[in-house]
């Protein structure tokens, strides 16, 4: 197979590539990533070495770059992980959110339907579905929870998979959709909640909890999300979304607690800060459809998965030293000072 993954240089893309550069070590794997400040090209210098790996700076919202690339390349499929995937950031600046996950991932759809018979995954989230109240946890975002999103991110995201369903329909491009709770692992950017955490407790700087941590995320390791997108792409059927997570429902004060208990800090570093805008209450993912139609099930528990992630960032200081010491400054300024 000879498949398209676009935005690799990031958190799960790029992990995806190592997984399938080990699992299907015939396939060739063509990256497209335009390296926003999310992108890292140092992420994927051992992915470089292989002989079946090719990477191409481009933009997927670059619609004659993208078709040069089909032309060139004849894939058989696409992973479609590029994105905007920061919801505090979309909260400040929504229009990129809107051309990169919309735009772009109808620039990937006419390719796979011009080029033809393209398979083509689309990376999802659970956040399109909204949140669950905190006094139900009897309640699951199921495949037929109806759609509702509360961040200019998640309402982006939502738009591109009912793009999709559409491409299918209509079109009859053969597309899969996973939707999948929040990750955690090795090259996650130092701005989402678990990096940044370890990140400020090994430099013993304040920990911002927004609000009063209260807010559940379904944690899923990394690892795990990459083996559910490799089980759809082979055996998934054709316009169905499957929902991917692992029941490792955490507050976020639990997770904050858990991260100091391993770095041996103290917790009077955790800070409460102004909550974000709309923020969601409760992700919780109910997998069984993957789990009876694709013999997927999470591997890592998040009391593994969460030492083996802090061990990560202990060993590749290289890594995210220099982002902290980058452009991500400025940002974290912006989001974080007077908060
Ligand atoms: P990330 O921000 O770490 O990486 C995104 C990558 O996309 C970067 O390498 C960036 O350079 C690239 N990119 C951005 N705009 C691009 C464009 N216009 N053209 C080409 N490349 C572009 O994100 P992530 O956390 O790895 O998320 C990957 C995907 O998974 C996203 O679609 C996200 O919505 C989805 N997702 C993420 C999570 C999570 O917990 N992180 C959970 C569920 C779903
Ligand atoms: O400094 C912080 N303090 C804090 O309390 C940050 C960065 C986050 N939080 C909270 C907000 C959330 O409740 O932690 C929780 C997790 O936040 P993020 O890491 O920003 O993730 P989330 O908003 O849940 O979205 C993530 O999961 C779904 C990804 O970023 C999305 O791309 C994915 O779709």
């Amino acid at each position: 197979m000879n498949i398209l993954v676009t935005g690799g240089a990031g958190f799960i893309g790029s992990n995806f590539i190592y997984y399938m550069l080990q699992k299907h070590p015939q396939y060739r794997i063509v990256c497209i990533d335009k390296l926003t400040y999310a992108g890292n090209l140092e992420t994927l210098r051992k992915a470089m070495e292989n002989e079946n790996f090719r990477f191409f700076k481009g933009d997927i919202t670059d619609r004659k770059a993208v078709y040069g690339l089909f032309e060139e390349e004849g894939f058989d499929a696409v992973v479609n992980f590029a994105a905007e995937s920061h919801v505090d950031r979309s909260i400040e600046e929504p229009e990129v959110f809107l051309r990169t996950n919309i735009l772009g991932t109808q620039v990937l759809l006419d390719a796979a339907k011009k080029y033809g018979n393209i398979r083509y995954h689309q990376v999802s989230t659970d956040e399109v579905y909204g949140d669950l109240p905190l006094d139900r946890p009897d309640l699951f975002f199921t495949e037929e929870t109806p759609i509702h999103t509360s961040s200019p991110y998640s309402a982006s995201k939502a738009s591109a998979d009912l793009l999709c369903m559409a491409y299918y329909r209509t079109y009859g491009v053969p597309v899969t959709i996973s939707r999948c709770s929040n990750n955690y692992g090795p090259y996650h950017f130092p701005e989402k909640l678990i990096p940044l955490m370890i990140i400020n407790a090994l430099h013993k700087k304040e920990l911002p909890v927004y609000g009063e941590g209260l807010n559940v995320r379904d944690w899923l390791y990394v690892e795990d999300h990459c083996k559910a997108i490799d089980l759809i792409l082979h055996g998934g059927r054709p316009g169905e979304v499957y929902n991917v997570g692992g029941h490792n429902e955490k507050t976020n004060i639990e997770v904050v607690k858990k991260i100091i208990s391993i770095l041996g800090r103290d917790e009077s570093l955790i800070k409460y800060v102004t909550d974000r805008p709309g923020h969601d209450m409760r992700y919780a993912i109910d997998p069984t459809k993957i789990t009876n139609e694709l013999g997927w099930y999470p591997e890592t528990t998040f009391e593994e998965g969460i030492k083996k992630t802090v061990d990560w960032y202990l060993s590749n200081k290289h890594w995210w030293e220099s982002i902290v010491n980058g452009e991500y400054m400025n940002y974290y300024e912006r989001m974080y000072s007077g908060r």
